[in-house]
């Protein structure tokens, strides 16, 4: 087995270990935990790569940082008939894409901004006020485009839902999720896959 993935507890890279069980890949999953102080990675991962961030995937000599490389990387080389991500000349296609880059992009950063903030005990600025209208609008465009449609990237279930999970699954534990029906029914209908109860076992 040449696929390992360094997976930090409670962290986003919970995405890339539901991923890996969807495609049914076999991997090694190596564990490292947050400093319960900083919560900060330890530096293990900084031996593996310079940013030292989780995940990182390493298949034999190679080393991928970054969420949606890895998923990118993983699809092209695990997931030859296209059923977690559309063919290009799919009309499903740069929706998905949309959605894959917007789960490290517009809609997630103000949520992380406002995380920082909040850390640093800046809550009560501007700034927060204005990463908080973002969320919100993040937060509402998913709510419409789940509205009128069953998944990110169309009638299918895709590495994209798998992306953006994690925010909304954020979003969900504020309680932000009460008024916004068609995300929280999504949320329930992804979290009753197979691969994801498995993720959990995994001990994310
Ligand atoms: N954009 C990167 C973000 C990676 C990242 O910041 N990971 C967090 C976990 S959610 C981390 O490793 N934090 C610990 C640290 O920065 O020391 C990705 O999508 O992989």
């Amino acid at each position: 087995m040449s696929l390992k993935l360094h997976h930090l507890n409670a962290s986003r890279s919970q995405r890339i270990v539901w991923l890996l069980l969807e495609l049914g890949v076999p991997h090694e999953i190596v564990h490292h935990s947050r400093d319960p102080e900083t919560r900060l990675a330890p530096a293990a991962l900084l031996k593996v790569h310079p940013m030292g961030k989780s995940p990182l995937l390493e298949d034999g000599d190679i080393v991928i940082a970054e969420t949606g490389a890895i998923a990118e990387y993983l699809l092209a080389k695990h997931d030859p008939d296209h059923t977690l991500h559309p063919r290009s000349d799919s009309a499903d296609f740069p929706r998905y894409l949309e959605w894959v880059h917007a789960a490290e992009g517009a809609i997630f950063l103000p949520g992380l901004f406002r995380f920082y903030l909040m850390n640093a005990g800046l809550l009560e600025t501007p700034l927060a006020a204005s990463m908080e209208a973002e969320q919100v609008k993040a937060m509402k465009t998913i709510e419409g485009h789940l509205a009128k449609h069953a998944y990110f990237a169309g009638d299918s279930f895709t590495a994209a839902d798998c992306l953006m999970a994690f925010q909304i699954q954020s979003a969900a534990a504020m309680g932000a999720l009460e008024a916004l029906p068609a995300t929280k029914a999504w949320l329930e209908t992804v979290q009753a896959r197979p691969a994801y109860k498995a993720m959990l076992d995994v001990g994310v």
